[in-house]
């Protein structure tokens, strides 16, 4: 892992730090709580810069596709407007944050945060070039926001001390960080992101 200088083309991506991904939630993501304060760390860094900072949140209809009374593979969660569906309040997020909603029609289900959403007009509107994602779940929509990103152009940081794994099967949060870093995302340990030279 390397250390990394954050410039004018950075921003940070939160990845869906809602109530119901954490422990205690619909589908809380096992030791979940853990991130908070990584995540918390991150916003005041790119903060400081003046870089954008974006959270996504899953926003599912109650008859969302992805639930197992529809046929889909989980439990509801984040039911739009529902309290599970809160970005977490510890979560030092800014008022200023850009919010990316998905998964947000019945039909569809979305585990990244571009997929039929405004994210990379967004990000391009001001021009960022890199993203450093962090977030729930690594095996889920932090592996296929990060897809995403380097499909779209856009260089990818991955701090794996702000991200955990649902691990439904035991190692997919391991073989999602080893899918990341083959196609280009670049591992940084939190107290190596925006370290000055
Ligand atoms: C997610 C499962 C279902 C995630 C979303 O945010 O990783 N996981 N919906
Ligand atoms: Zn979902």
């Amino acid at each position: 892992m390397s250390a990394i200088h954050l410039e004018p083309s950075d921003a940070l991506l939160i990845i869906d730090m809602q109530v119901d991904f954490l422990p205690g939630g619909a589908l809380g993501v096992e030791a979940g709580h853990e991130v908070v304060a990584p995540i918390n760390h991150l916003i005041g860094l790119f903060r400081e810069q003046g870089l954008p900072i974006v959270a996504s949140r899953d926003w599912h209809p109650e008859n969302h596709c992805s639930f197992a009374a529809q046929g889909g593979p989980w439990p509801p969660h984040c039911v739009a407007g529902t309290p599970g569906a809160e970005f977490t309040a510890e979560l030092a997020l800014p008022d200023d944050a850009i919010v990316v909603s998905k998964a947000d029609t019945a039909a569809q289900d979305a585990y990244s945060a571009f997929k039929g959403t405004r994210l990379a007009g967004e990000l391009r509107a001001r021009g960022v070039g890199r993203v450093t994602v962090c977030g729930l779940a690594t095996d889920y929509c932090v592996l296929n926001t990060v897809t995403d990103a380097l499909e779209e152009g856009f260089d990818a940081i991955i701090v794996p001390e702000a991200m955990r794994a649902v691990d439904a099967e035991a190692g997919d949060g391991r073989r999602a960080m080893d899918r990341m870093v083959a196609r280009g995302a670049v591992p940084v340990r939190l107290g190596e992101v925006g370290m000055t030279a």
